[in-house]
This record gives C-alpha cells, sequence and structure tokens, in this order.
C-alpha cells in the first residue's frame, strides 16, 4: 500500500493506524508549499486534491474515515475497531463529527476561500475558529470516557482525535482550559507508534 499526505495535515491519523496495526505501506509526501495536491500526477491519484489517499491492490480509497476502517478490518489483531456494534458505532459517531464538522471548522483558518471570494468574508471566517474549535472539543471532553476515547480500549477514534487535538493550539485554542483533551493528547503521543507516525510525517 502507498500512503500520500502532507505534514500537519489529517492524514496523520492514517499513518497513526498504519503504524499501529505494524503495515507495510510506503509513505509519499506532497509539499501543499509547492501546490503539489493540485498537480495532474496526484489529481490523477485523489481528483478532490486533498490528502489523504491510500492506494491499495484493489484502487484508491479516500476520506479519512474510510481509510481508519479499512485498515482496522484489514488488521484485525491490531483491535483499532471494537467487535461490539454499540462500540463501533460509538467509533463511527465520532469519525463523522471529526470529518464533517471539527474539520471544517478547522479548515475556516486558511481555507476560507472554498467558502467565499470575498476578502472580509475569509477574514471574518478565521475569526470564528477559535471559538468553534474550543466548543467542538469542549463537547469533546465530555465524551472522552478515558484513558481512551472509549474507555479501556484504544482504538481508531483516539488516533483520529489527536490528529485533531495537535490543531488546537494553531486554531486559537488554550489547552489549559481543556485537560482532558490536553491529556488524552499526551496520552496517545507517548505511544511508539505514533512517535513513529509523528517520525514519518515530520
Ligand atoms: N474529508 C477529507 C478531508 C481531507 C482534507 O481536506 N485534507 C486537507 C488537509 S487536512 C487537504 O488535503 N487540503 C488540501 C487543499 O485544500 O488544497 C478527509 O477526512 O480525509
Amino acid at each position: 500500500m502507498q500512503l500520500y499526505y502532507a505534514p500537519g495535515t489529517v492524514a496523520l491519523a492514517a499513518v497513526i493506524a498504519l503504524e499501529e496495526a505494524g503495515a507495510a505501506y510506503d509513505p509519499l509526501r506532497l509539499s501543499f508549499a509547492d501546490g503539489d495536491q493540485l498537480q495532474p500526477a496526484y489529481l490523477a491519484v485523489n481528483p478532490k486534491g486533498r490528502v489523504p489517499a491510500l492506494v491499495t491492490d484493489d484502487g484508491v480509497l479516500t476520506e479519512t474515515p474510510a481509510i481508519l476502517r479499512y485498515i482496522a478490518a484489514l488488521y484485525p489483531e491490531a483491535g483499532l475497531l471494537p467487535s461490539d456494534p454499540r462500540e463501533a458505532a460509538r467509533v463511527d459517531e465520532l469519525c463523522a463529527y471529526l470529518s464533517a464538522t471539527v474539520h471544517v471548522s478547522h479548515a475556516h483558518r486558511a481555507r476560507g476561500a472554498r467558502w467565499s471570494d470575498d476578502p472580509a468574508v475569509i477574514e471574518a471566517l478565521k475569526l470564528k475558529v477559535p471559538s468553534n474549535m474550543a466548543a467542538h472539543f469542549s463537547y469533546l471532553s465530555g465524551q472522552l470516557r478515558g484513558p481512551w476515547y472509549l474507555g479501556e480500549q484504544y482504538s481508531l477514534a483516539d488516533a483520529y482525535l489527536f490528529t485533531m487535538e495537535r490543531w488546537l493550539p494553531g486554531d486559537g485554542v488554550d489547552l489549559a482550559g481543556l485537560p482532558k483533551i490536553a491529556a488524552h493528547m499526551a496520552r496517545v503521543e507517548a505511544r511508539p507508534a505514533v512517535q513513529r507516525a509523528l517520525a514519518v510525517t515530520a
């Protein structure tokens, strides 16, 4: 498998999952500064021009929740997705929220041009990022059972949540006001697989 990623992006979650699973994969780095994600060579891989994209023998898979679930299913021994249907649905619930709501709020900081051509509107969207992200993570703090998102079982939910926790300081959110989130972030970061993923994507 090959995993296209760019530093500092949501693709970190997929790299963590691959490392946790002990998967054989080639990390392929894109430079957003150079606009690699919009070059024809990459658009042939992922016409959406986004990362991550996982290249498998059966084709290309995009969208972080789908990629995480696929890795969990390929490597069941890694235990990245609970077998209990209700707990698995709780992971899906988090993935949907992170993908469709939290990520979108974060994108208003640097990608406002997706929503408006008006520079004043783009600036106004940026101003909403700290309060929106603080509100999302205040909610998530209440959902976090600890030590991991589900409680005792580490899962792909932790990899995905950690990836977005890392965005908080840059998004203007003070982690001192979110002690459960800060502790979760430190706990995930200490895992050897996560250290390897951070080294890969640095
Ligand atoms: N829904 C997608 C979002 C992917 C996404 O927006 N990735 C960002 C990086 S965090 C990206 O590739 N941005 C490139 C661009 O906007 O040009 C997912 O969850 O995988």
